[in-house]
């Protein structure tokens, strides 16, 4: 069968790389800065090995926009259209895409999968008629199976489809035991460069070496009520073994890839299996240098000398705030303590770049408690670090708390996510969350100029490598930006049926 593998990027996650840095003048690759779409590079090779024929499309690459598509459905008549997305950010632009297909080739099915999707897949069928399948959850046996019976999908575990007009939602099929039985991702054949950076609204380049993802373990058994990570890999850790981690980092290190980021949920898990992944990249003096995320309070923050011998240079740790108040409020199950330990072990040992994320604006908090957040951020020797405010996505124990306080209608805002001080009167109001961070800002580069020069000046320096000055300035200017409060907030369906545009707050 000829399969159509479609990853539907948001606008906002990718920048075309500008001409002055790109490396490939004349190669017909494009070069973006983005996430590599890992979850159809996944899936290809699965599917090739079923004896289907696979071709992939990337909505970032400039000849693989919906037009282009369409036409490329027309011209080659693929056999069953398959759509992938990240998150709820993304869903306008895949019901966009699914429309024009299905208009384009009525008579071929159109199936789409992904986090959101998995989360969402009956209000998908009831809002979208020309999507006709939802694949939930992971695509590498459900896929497959799907393809193989597509006259007959009664049978097909994970999928949602129509009958008759009816949505029919089939019982789950068990999270995938064996994670090393699959193929190695293609990440050959999107005509595509992905360039590192961070993922934020300016293009952060972070360097130009060959750059690509890997996912060696999936799930996390904590609760943190802003993450749907609980809900998609049902509260379990899996991992692939450190042989098929190595097999594939000793691939990608031959052909040339120097920088790999895990997109692990939670790296930092098992002792043993850190330390056997890191022994192997140093017995197979294996070139590339890599970063991934992990919680503070994990055990194998002991493990960190043997991560940086073997190129590990960046930990992104899940800090989240500055008071135990807050982090028990979130249900971090860490302590400031542990966070204090963790990047301070990082640093010790020698880990180039420690990036915490934080969020601001959560249930209880007070201006003090964000401004703390940043004295914090300050103590604590982090080379990088965001200050994103709290969103509730649906899947999540946040979006269940508000469907309980009655601020959230599920039915209505299903496809709707919130920044919670938008919507949450125990939240401090967006204008008093946006004020104390510019506040704190201001505060912590204050402090890093006047404590850490030498080291603030190497990571200006280090954005300056691959950023043009007017970005750099951009980037640092963002937090003071007035945009991010202009911008019309998304509000649930009971706000506006009420004509309030800002939650009722007690005086507090
Ligand atoms: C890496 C990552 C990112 C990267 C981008 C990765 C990318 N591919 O573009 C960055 C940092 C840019 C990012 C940004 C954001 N992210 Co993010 N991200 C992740 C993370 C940690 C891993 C994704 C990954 O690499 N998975 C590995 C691949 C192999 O899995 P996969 O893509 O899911 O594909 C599998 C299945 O889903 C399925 N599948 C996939 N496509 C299809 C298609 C079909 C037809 C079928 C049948 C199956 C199928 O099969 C695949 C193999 O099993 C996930 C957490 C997670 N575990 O899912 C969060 C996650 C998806 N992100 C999330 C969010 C909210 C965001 C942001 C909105 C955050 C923000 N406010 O900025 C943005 C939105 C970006 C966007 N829309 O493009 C949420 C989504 C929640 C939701 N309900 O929507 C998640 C679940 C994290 C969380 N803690 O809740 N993210």
């Amino acid at each position: 069968m000829k399969v159509f593998l479609i990853y539907i990027r948001d606008d906002d996650y990718y920048h075309i790389l500008p001409e002055k840095l790109s490396r490939d003048r004349n190669g017909d690759r494009v070069e973006v800065m983005a996430f590599p779409p890992l979850g159809i590079q996944t899936l290809a090779p699965i599917i090739r090995q079923h004896g289907h024929d696979v071709r992939m499309f990337d909505t970032c690459h400039p000849q693989m926009k919906e037009e282009h598509i369409a036409q490329a459905v027309l011209d080659k008549k693929p056999d069953v259209i398959a759509l992938s997305f990240l998150s709820t950010t993304s869903y306008l632009l895949l019901k966009s895409m699914a429309k024009r297909l299905k208009k384009t080739a009525p008579h071929t099915p159109v199936i789409t999968g992904g986090a959101f999707a998995t989360v969402n897949a009956v209000h998908i069928l009831k809002d979208a008629p020309y999507i006709d399948c939802v694949g939930r959850g992971e695509g590498e046996e459900l896929l497959p199976e799907y393809l193989d019976n597509l006259d007959n999908l009664e049978g097909v575990r994970s999928l949602t489809w129509r009958s008759n007009g009816d949505i029919v939602h089939n019982p789950d099929r068990p999270l995938i035991s064996d994670l090393n039985r699959f193929p190695y991702p293609d990440r050959s054949s999107l005509p595509v460069e992905y360039i590192e950076s961070m993922p934020l609204d300016v293009p952060a380049v972070l360097s130009l070496d060959r750059f690509c993802t890997m996912q060696t373990s999936r799930g996390c058994p904590f609760n943190c009520i802003y993450c749907d990570i609980p809900s998609l890999a049902r509260g379990k850790w899996r991992s692939r073994s450190p042989e098929h981690v190595l097999g594939e980092m000793q691939q990608l290190n031959d052909e040339g890839y120097r920088s790999i980021y895990l997109t692990d949920d939670h790296f930092l898990m098992k002792r043993k299996r850190i330390e056997e992944i890191c022994q192997g990249i140093i017995d197979r003096k294996l070139q590339f240098h890599w970063g991934c995320e992990g919680r503070v309070d994990s055990v194998a923050v002991d493990e960190l000398p043997v991560m940086v011998k073997a190129n590990c240079n960046f930990l992104a740790f899940g800090v989240e705030a500055g008071t135990q108040k807050v982090l028990d409020r979130l249900n971090k199950n860490q302590t400031l303590e542990q966070i204090e330990h963790a990047i301070r072990e990082a640093k010790k040992h020698g880990i180039e770049t420690a990036h915490g994320f934080f969020l601001i604006g959560s249930p209880d908090e007070t201006e003090e408690d964000i401004v703390e957040s940043f004295r914090f951020a300050a103590r604590l020797n982090l080379d990088t670090f965001g200050f994103n405010r709290l969103c509730v996505y649906r899947g999540t124990p946040l979006w269940q708390e508000y469907i309980d306080r009655g601020i959230i209608d599920d039915e209505c805002d299903w496809h709707k996510w919130f920044k919670c001080s938008d919507i949450d009167p125990t939240i401090l109001p967006s204008e008093v969350v946006h004020r104390a961070r510019k506040k704190g800002y201001l505060k912590l580069f204050g402090y890093l100029l006047l404590h850490r020069p030498v080291k603030t000046f190497r990571l200006l320096r280090k954005f300056g490598r691959y950023m043009q000055a007017s970005d750099i300035f951009k980037l640092l200017w963002s937090p003071f930006r007035k945009k991010t409060l202009t911008r019309k907030p998304e509000l649930p369906e009971r706000m506006i049926e009420q004509g309030i545009d800002a939650p009722v707050r007690k005086t507090l």
